[in-house]
């Protein structure tokens, strides 16, 4: 059946490519729209890529959302072709009022993907053929099926770092994302080899390397340098030298050391060996991709994705530092400070500007690592002048348990004229600041409900 399904959505993306050919044949510029995250913005780079090596040429914006005012611009545009890449699905309506061919290229489930729709869009999303957007394949994914009949397959690298970006690794890949991985191992893109999951090994020292370590998170060393010390010297291992530079006597009780914390630190590794050492690994490209969309340098990359591999690598080098300071700050803050509990839920409040890009990472972090309880849903709530931006983060557990924060966050929202949605484990809100203390009853409400019924 899935088999099926999956060569339903294939023949789909064939047809998007076929259209693409076309307009590429005519020489026309092709319009890519795309996400500002590191899955859209790889999304962007698969699709660049493809059309480059056609000798297409192309022009590219990055959006953090696909809103009405970005479309009424777009309805101006004298493109005869436009590619929206992990967004779309959700705009049909306006995107029907485009002068233009469409590509759709997108992987999120919406309400209205069932619109009717004429021949000069071709709509590519697996949700429309009962596939799992949320797991099986990312935004950059779906924009590597419709460029793959090109003969793309040295782009699977790039579609999975999407999928990196979309935390849609887990213990192995599943569906369309394995073909990618399939297309990429079979090409000599892809290599994939089972080692430690250190961050950073190859250009910190190894205290720093494990403290940066998120993924999968180690209690005690994660966001904690000083932890990462005394316990590589609890182990008789030199803490200032790199991963690297160890011997391998060294990393073998390093390794069982680890494995005794989190034994997910052990296990496959994705690597494109023919890239250059900074973007070898996948997870780090995306960390990469995703620091440059977080700080709206969405721009450099794109640059990365599309073969810059000199100043933009730089650059975002920094902003990934920067990011990955601000969390271990983050981190330290959560462990000094705890959160707010209330009955079912917990929060945690900031106004501070560095912080406020990572709440929502900081929740997930804090549920793992157990400094914030498991057992109750964390609120990470950020002040934005009269608003209050809100992630909701909880664990597999309680959503088995009955917990859906996308319900919840949704209807708490909208008793205070705000919105919010996502899903039952990761979800989204805004409402009015002066709201907060009944938007948090409400939620603490809807939750326990959720948890008796
Ligand atoms: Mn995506």
């Amino acid at each position: 059946m899935i088999q099926k399904q999956q060569h339903s959505l294939l023949n789909k993306a064939e047809e998007a490519c076929e259209l693409l050919g076309r307009h590429l044949d005519q020489d026309h510029v092709v319009r890519i729209i795309s996400h500002n995250d590191a899955d859209g913005i790889s999304a962007a780079g698969v699709m660049c890529n493809a059309v480059a090596k056609q000798q297409g040429k192309f022009h590219v914006t990055i959006i953090p959302r696909l809103k009405d005012e970005n479309i009424a611009k777009f309805l101006k545009e004298k493109y005869k072709l436009f590619i929206f890449c992990d967004m779309g699905s959700g705009n049909l309506r306006g995107i029907k009022r485009l002068k233009g061919d469409v590509i759709i290229a997108d992987h999120h489930q919406t309400i209205d993907s069932k619109e009717e729709l004429s021949n000069s869009i071709v709509h590519v999303n697996p949700h429309l053929y009962e596939l799992d957007g949320t797991k099986d394949v990312s935004g950059s994914g779906v924009s590597y099926l419709t460029v793959r009949p090109m003969g793309c397959k040295n782009l699977a690298g790039l579609a999975l770092v999407g999928a990196f970006g979309d935390m849609q690794y887990k213990n192995g890949f599943t569906g369309v994302n394995k073909m990618i991985q399939d297309d990429g191992v079979d090409s000599g893109n892809i290599e994939i080899r089972e080692d430690l999951k250190i961050a950073y090994r190859s250009n910190e020292p190894l205290y720093k390397a494990l403290s940066y370590t998120i993924n999968p998170v180690l209690k005690g060393i994660s966001g904690d340098e000083e932890g990462a010390v005394t316990f590589l010297e609890k182990i008789g291992i030199s803490y200032g030298i790199k991963f690297t530079e160890l011997s391998n006597e060294e990393k073998d009780i390093l390794k069982a050391e680890l494995v005794k914390i989190n034994p997910k630190i052990f296990g496959d590794v994705f690597t494109i060996p023919s890239e250059v050492p900074e973007l070898t690994n996948l997870e780090e490209y995306s960390n990469i991709l995703d620091a440059c969309g977080k700080n709206k340098k969405q721009g450099i990359g794109l640059s990365i994705c599309i073969g810059d591999r000199k100043d933009s690598i730089q650059e975002a080098q920094k902003l990934v530092k920067s990011y990955r300071e601000d969390l271990v700050h983050g981190i330290q803050w959560i462990k000094k400070e705890g959160s707010v509990i209330q009955d079912n839920i917990q929060y945690i409040y900031t106004e501070e500007k560095r912080k406020k890009r990572i709440m929502g990472t900081l929740s997930s972090i804090g549920l793992d690592l157990e400094i914030l309880d498991p057992g109750k849903p964390v609120l990470a709530m950020s002040r934005m002048d009269n608003i209050i931006k809100v992630s909701g983060r909880t664990t597999t557990e309680m959503t088995e348990m009955g917990v859906n924060l996308g319900y919840a966050l949704e209807n708490a929202s909208k008793s205070f004229n705000g919105s919010g949605g996502g899903h039952n484990i990761a979800a989204g809100a805004v409402v009015p600041y002066r709201e907060m203390d009944n938007f948090l009853n409400l939620v603490d409400e809807i939750v326990r409900t959720q948890l008796n019924s």
